[in-house]
């Protein structure tokens, strides 16, 4: 039984951590502002050079990067190799404007695989699993990332790629899957689908591995009792390579971040401030092993926590919180900030699953938020004065969360449209930016 696991890098001291954070940081740095055009105009704008960066304490002085910056620079600004070393290409799903796309020589696929096989070992995975793999393929970063990691644990990998929910669920008995790879929403469907089937017996699943959207712990606890599995989530973003930049271990209190490819900072999002562990900002990458597409002080949306505190699980590095919510995707309705995956903490409590939409309307100048909420089949009824009594229920409870009365409707089971990437939650008709 090969695990692939690296514990004298995962569980290195903090001290070797340090050194080799602060060597790659500043080769890193004098690589981009010798090879690349865009760094020098910035640094040189806020009179940094690269001799000012000795070690990561120096960090601080470098400017931030923002998706702004990756949009000027397409599609090649940011490159720092020779594109003849270029091997591949990821994209974003990019809804507006220009696509984000990250580029890889084959080092950076190499440690990118290395990062992925980490979080599979760290969800138990070895050389003796089948390791079903739905996330998209192509250009998105899911499918490509857990499956170089899969590879390099020696796990036999299933290339489903996402959608044919049949095929996938007949695979995953055929072929006796024991670890899932896909995004939260879509392990939900499936173990819906398994379930209705009444397939659980016949499947093998031990763990899932589930990230690329926010995800709650009751959505977590849904998913694990439905599949029998334990659920771990997994974090990352394509910019910074995809999947791997942190993954939960056994302990599932946080995402271990690979700090011997990525520095992470926390800042304040209106100031820039950097903010000490157990301070909630805005996370911040420097990516510090890349060779074609090294990001320093990369801004990332996502607000979360990070903490140093010992894991149990013997790994060192340092841990971040789940997001809890997005610098950018906050809603703010009548004023109050709202996020997505409060309504949903308290739909799962209510024992519905999480199949719902938000809708945000700007009528006579006021906000209107509704929330449309498939029933479950249980639950279902088409007595009018019954759906009534529950919308009621959920409004009372949402306004407790939210402290703003949103309008809530109970629409029939199956009646939102199910994801087979990342789920649509918010509709937000107000076009504020
Ligand atoms: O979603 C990479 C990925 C693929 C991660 C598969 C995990 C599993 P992007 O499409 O560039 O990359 O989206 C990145 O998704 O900034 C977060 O806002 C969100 N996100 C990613 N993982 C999680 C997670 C991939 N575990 C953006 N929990 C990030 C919450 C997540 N949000």
């Amino acid at each position: 039984m090969e695990r692939y696991y690296q514990p004298e890098i995962e569980c290195a001291s903090p001290e070797q951590i340090r050194a080799w954070q602060d060597e790659r940081l500043v080769a890193t740095v004098k690589r981009v502002y010798e090879n690349v055009a865009y760094y020098r105009k910035k640094m040189d704008e806020k009179g940094v050079t690269p001799e000012d960066i000795r070690s990561v304490d120096d960090l601080h002085k470098l400017p931030f990067l923002t998706k702004d910056d990756l949009r000027d620079a397409y599609p090649y600004g940011l490159v720092a190799a020779p594109l003849k070393d270029c091997v591949r290409i990821q994209s974003t799903s990019g809804t507006t404007g220009r696509r984000v796309v990250a580029f890889y020589t084959q080092h950076d696929i190499d440690l990118w695989d290395d990062c992925c096989a980490r979080a599979i070992v760290a969800a138990g995975g070895t050389n003796e699993d089948v390791v079903h793999v739905c996330y998209g393929y192509g250009l998105f970063t899911g499918g490509p990332g857990l499956n170089g990691g899969s590879h390099k644990v020696g796990s036999l990998t299933l290339p489903m790629s996402s959608g044919n929910t049949e095929r996938q669920i007949q695979f995953m008995c055929d072929l006796g899957s024991t670890i899932l790879c896909c995004t939260p929403s879509y392990a939900a469907y499936l173990a819906e689908s398994i379930h209705e089937r009444g397939l659980r017996d016949k499947i093998k699943l031990k763990a899932g591995i589930f990230g690329a959207e926010a995800w709650t712990q009751e959505m977590r606890r849904d998913i694990e009792e439905k599949l029998g599995i334990k659920a771990y989530d997994i974090y990352g973003l394509t910019e910074i390579s995809g999947p791997g930049v942190s993954f939960e271990c056994n302990e599932q209190t946080g995402m271990h971040i690979n700090e011997d490819h990525f520095i992470a900072e926390v800042i304040n999002p209106v100031t820039g401030e950097v903010l000490p562990d157990g301070e909630k900002g805005e996370l911040v990458f420097t990516s510090i092993t890349k060779e074609a597409f090294p990001l320093t002080r990369y801004r990332t949306r996502d607000i979360c926590i990070l903490s140093h505190k010992k894991c149990s699980c013997g790994r060192t590095h340092v841990k971040m919180t789940k997001p809890m919510g997005r610098s950018d995707d906050m809603l703010i309705v009548k004023g109050v900030n709202v996020f997505p995956a409060q309504i949903e903490s308290v739909l799962l409590n209510k024992g519905y699953a999480a199949n719902y939409q938000i809708y945000v309307d700007r009528i006579n100048n006021s906000d209107v938020i509704e929330v449309r909420v498939e029933m479950t089949p249980e639950m279902f009824s088409d007595t009018v004065s019954i759906i009534a009594t529950q919308e009621k229920e959920l409004v009372e409870a949402l306004k407790s969360m939210l402290g703003i009365y949103v309008k809530v409707k109970l629409v029939a089971p199956k009646s939102i449209t199910r994801s087979e990437g990342k789920a649509v939650r918010v509709i937000d008709n107000r076009k504020l930016y």
